[in-house]
């Protein structure tokens, strides 16, 4: 007989586009999944990923049950309570001997995608009370959360740009065609970026890459890697000298405004076109397009936050917005009200260098430590070196800089537990692996992605299928961990998240927050509750971006604290770099590193779906023409790629769309490792070369302890 066929709607977690999905099924089995046309937000997009989020689901290797490693090194399935209960027990013997800081704990990047680990993660690590906490942020957007954090009050309080009512919109170190948007939540993306054309506006980019973007933009200008700072710089010193300076609004929300007088005087266009490669002429007539266009915006990403000075960059971007009244106004950078509000902050908290790292010294950022010294701090001996080590959906054996040192750290630990829905190249060091349920079984709600998306939405996904029994999802793991771990802490375990569920936290926080029928007696009919946000299916629109300033600002005197001296000594630094750029003296064979993402990638993991790996070789280091034909190199020849840490050998792609003397590599690669269980990722045409065995985790950006991947030199040589 045939099965009736049922459509059940929710939202993609897998990256930050956030697209509402119309799944056709049986009950059983997917048959079709299409973007939802309904979705306030998503408007019927979908990228290849989500279209083909059932293969995950379906996935053969996808664990299913906790495995633990015997003495052999065989993996034996066990019973959850057993899993766990061996976890608690290790865990808490290593503490007991070693004290807390033994502990090392690394949350990936899906960690933010799942709703129910999010509001368990907070009391996961006040219990575990360890200093050696570390997260994928730190490899990525952190230099965004220290602009947050010293000019806003809270490092969650991240601009935005208003991409749908801008008229001008300025790019640097992004490629979101192929990202789908980063701290810019924009299903649909190119669609958006050609409406701000079709309304008569402009788009102009900034990237050593003509990237996949760089195809819809109107104007792509080649940036030598890392230069940023200098070219953000150079706009200042513009803007100053032409006082195209409008606070408007802003104008007594602003506190610090007399230190940043001079800061840009020695950034003169000639000396700026110089370092960056970037010509006069351009710097000029962009800087004044843009400052005079009433609705214009400055967005920098990845490529501007993963460099030397991404701390710097980000600042000088919201400085710059400010100051010419592109700012928490209509077509410029805004704040977004989400429904449920994960700051729960009203007053300020420190969150920045209380305590440092045991070896480097680093500062800790929110309770974190940057992960460039996660390895130092498992294998430098003495009192607090990590002897066991948690992760929760992170791959730091691909994902981070210098990565082979991590993976030469595992296997000396005393004790190793992932929770992970494959053993892949990180998990396999794992004494024990915990996997949670699919990505089609699991409630699903974004906390996070709804705080930096281009409009105001509330959506929550149910299950598409039940989880097999038995199997836990991430926060119920947590929870147990939860209660084990608290046995030896002298903190006790929160009730509220000992007794409620992350749907019961939701509730709450859907009912107090601001659109909350709670929040307001004028709400107690049509405020928002979780039944009423579970009722609506596709979705409920909250409206556009709306001016935030002041009330969103949580600094301690309530105003914008425009020039922290935090990044006017990083500024000072700066100065006397400014004179020479690496890129200037790079001999023959030396070159200078970026990465790149492709659309039908997502970081180290979804290599898996066969659908996905389709199509030419990702893994390749992109090369121009002229570098090619000076060291007399052929496309698709294997050469060495050498730097002070490291070797891979790679294929070369001859492309023009890379800057001369700079190579692009992607991230995520380097599968095939003994002991995987990954059958696609690791076939010999798949598997790739990681690049994070020659990124050097030495280089960070200074003020903010972020990973600086962009601008590092390397070597090429013939492989003989
Ligand atoms: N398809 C796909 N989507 C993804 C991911 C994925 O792996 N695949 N990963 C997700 C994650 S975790 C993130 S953080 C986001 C990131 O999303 P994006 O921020 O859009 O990052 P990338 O796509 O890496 O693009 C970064 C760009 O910066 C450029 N760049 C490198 N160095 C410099 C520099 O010094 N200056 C300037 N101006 N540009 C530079 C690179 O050439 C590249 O074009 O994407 C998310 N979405
Ligand atoms: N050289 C270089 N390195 C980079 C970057 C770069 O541009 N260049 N980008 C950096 C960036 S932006 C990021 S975010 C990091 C990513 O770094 P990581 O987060 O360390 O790596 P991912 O590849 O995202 O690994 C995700 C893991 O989560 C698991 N997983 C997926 N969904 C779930 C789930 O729902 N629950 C659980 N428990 N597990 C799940 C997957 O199986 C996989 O093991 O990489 C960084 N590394
Ligand atoms: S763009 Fe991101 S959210 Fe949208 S379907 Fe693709 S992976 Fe999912
Ligand atoms: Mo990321």
């Amino acid at each position: 007989m045939e099965k009736e066929l049922k459509k059940h709607y929710r939202v993609c977690n897998l990256c930050e586009a956030m697209c509402g999905l119309e799944i056709i099924h049986d009950g059983y089995k997917v048959i079709k999944v299409k973007g939802d046309k309904y979705d306030p937000l998503s408007k019927g997009s979908i990228c290849p990923k989500g279209a083909l989020i059932d293969k995950l689901h379906g996935d053969p290797n996808r664990l299913k049950k906790p495995l633990l490693k015997k003495e052999n090194g065989e993996w034996e399935e066990i019973g959850w309570t057993k899993a766990l209960d061996i976890v608690g027990e290790k865990i808490n013997g290593i503490r007991k001997k070693y004290g807390n800081d033994a502990i090392g704990l690394y949350f990936g990047n899906p960690t933010v995608h799942n709703f129910g680990i999010m509001m368990m993660a907070g009391e996961l690590k006040r219990v575990l009370r360890t200093k050696n906490s570390f997260s994928a942020s730190s490899m990525d957007q952190l230099p965004h959360h220290f602009m947050g954090y010293y000019m806003f009050g809270h490092p969650l309080n991240i601009p935005i740009p208003d991409i749908d009512r801008t008229q001008y919109m300025l790019i640097f170190g992004a490629n979101p065609v192929a990202s789908n948007g980063s701290l810019m939540s924009a299903p649909g993306i190119s669609k958006r970026l050609l409406a701000i054309q079709k309304r008569g506006g402009k788009v102009v980019q900034f990237d050593p890459r003509r990237n996949e973007t760089s195809k819809i933009v109107d104007e792509h200008y080649f940036i030598k890697p890392s230069t940023d700072v200098y070219f953000l710089l150079g706009m200042l010193h513009l803007i100053q000298k032409y006082n195209w300076i409008k606070l408007k609004h802003l104008k007594s929300h602003i506190t610090g405004l007399e230190k940043l007088k001079d800061i840009a005087v020695a950034f003169t266009p000639e000396k700026v076109a110089n370092i960056t490669g970037v010509s006069e002429e351009v710097l000029k007539r962009i800087t004044e397009e843009y400052a005079l266009e009433e609705k214009a915006v400055l967005y920098g990403r990845m490529g501007m936050s993963t460099q030397e000075h991404g701390g710097l960059c980000n600042w000088l971007s919201s400085v710059i917005n400010i100051l010419t009244g592109h700012f928490d106004t209509s077509g410029g950078a805004m704040f977004t009200k989400p429904a449920f509000d994960i700051k729960r902050a009203t007053v300020f908290k420190k969150a920045h260098a209380r305590w440092y790292s045991r070896v480097s010294g680093l500062p800790e950022f929110e309770g974190e430590f940057p992960v460039s010294v996660m390895a130092e701090e498992m294998f430098t001996a003495g009192e607090g070196q990590i002897k066991a080590f948690i992760t929760h959906a992170g791959n730091p054996v691909l994902s981070t800089p210098n990565a082979r040192r991590l993976e030469e750290a595992l296997p000396k630990l005393d004790f190793m537990v992932s929770i992970d829905v494959f053993l892949n190249e990180t998990t396999r060091h794992a004494d024990i692996i915990l996997p949670p349920p699919s990505h089609l079984e699991i409630d699903h709600y974004d906390l996070i992605f709804n705080l930096i998306a281009v409009s105001n939405n509330v959506k929550f996904s149910k299950p598409l299928f039940k989880k097999p029994k038995e199997q836990l999802y991430d926060w119920q793991i947590a929870k147990g961990l939860i209660k084990r771990f608290a046995k030896v802490a002298d903190r006790k375990p929160s009730r509220i998240f000992q007794w409620l569920t992350p749907r019961q936290l939701l509730n709450l926080g859907l009912l107090f927050g601001p659109y909350g029928k709670l929040s307001h007696p004028s709400r107690w009919f049509s405020g928002l509750s979780l039944r009423k946000v579970v009722s609506s299916k596709h979705g409920i629109s909250l409206g556009a971006l709306q001016p935030r300033i002041p009330e969103v600002l949580l600094t301690q005197n309530g105003r914008v604290n425009i020039a922290d001296s935090i990044f006017l000594e990083g500024l000072e630094r700066v100065k006397k770099q400014f004179v020479m750029h690496p890129y200037q003296n790079l001999l023959g064979d030396e070159f200078l590193l970026i990465g790149r993402r492709h659309l039908r990638t997502n970081n180290s993991w979804m290599h898996n779906v066969e659908g996905l790996m389709k199509g030419k070789n990702k893994c390749t280091m992109m090369m121009h023409p002229v570098d090619a034909e000076n060291l007399k190199l052929t496309n698709g020849q294997l050469v060495n790629v050498l730097s002070r840490v490291g070797k891979i050998v790679i294929p070369i792609e001859i492309t023009d769309s890379i800057m001369p003397k700079v190579l692009s590599i992607p991230h995520g690669f380097g599968h095939a490792k003994e002991g995987t269980l990954l059958d696609i990722a690791n076939r010999p045409e798949n598997a790739g070369v990681s690049v994070n065995d020659i990124t050097d985790h030495n280089r960070i950006d200074v003020v903010t302890g972020n990973a600086a991947f962009s601008g590092q030199i390397v070597k090429i040589s013939e492989v003989l």
